[in-house]
């Protein structure tokens, strides 16, 4: 397994729509494995392949404390099952040390493909289904702080910057 690096905002090539994948191969199980490792080291709960620079619907996660709970979504579709929101302090390993809190709905089904490749359903509330929408946001290239004001997505852009200087 290897350890992968991990995008940080603003970098453009998180804004990348990522495609669908066509099959489930030892490629895909590789990157399944590396992401893994990535987000443990990083000590993450939720990874999106475009994360690591992985224009793939890929997702993996690990709500549970003991880290053994692993989860993998591929080609992830979420129907929402109750609109009422569900507000949440969210952070993401691309935009490290920031947590703000961001609405979504708080009950939808997950249908989506295993590390086997089979289809399966998984109704979620609470942080699974706060955690499987802010990843499939990755995917489609989107960040939970597009979701907060101007003022305050602009105030962590220049905070990261600094950091990183
Ligand atoms: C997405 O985020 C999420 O700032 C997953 O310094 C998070 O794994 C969805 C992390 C919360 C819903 C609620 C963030 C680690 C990990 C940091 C993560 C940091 C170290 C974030
Ligand atoms: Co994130």
């Amino acid at each position: 397994m290897a350890r992968l690096n991990i995008l940080e905002y603003p970098n453009p090539r998180l804004r990348i729509k990522a495609e669908p994948v066509a099959v489930v191969d030892d490629n895909i199980k590789r990157l399944i494995d590396d992401m893994f490792e990535t987000m443990a080291d990083a000590q993450g709960i939720g990874l999106a392949a475009s994360q690591v620079d992985v224009h793939q619907r890929v997702i993996v996660m690990d709500l549970s404390d003991a880290k053994d709970e692993p989860r993998v979504y591929i080609n992830p579709e979420i129907e929402v099952l109750e609109a009422g929101s569900l507000p949440y302090d969210e952070g993401c390993l691309s935009v490290p040390g920031f947590y703000e809190t961001v609405d979504r709905p708080a009950h939808v089904m997950i249908r989506a493909l295993d590390r086997d490749g089979n289809a399966f359903e998984e109704e979620a509330v609470g942080l699974l289904a706060v955690c499987i929408q802010h990843e499939i946001d990755h995917l489609e290239g989107k960040l939970f702080v597009d979701y907060l004001s101007p003022f305050k997505r602009d105030r962590i852009r220049k905070k990261l910057k600094k950091q990183r200087s």
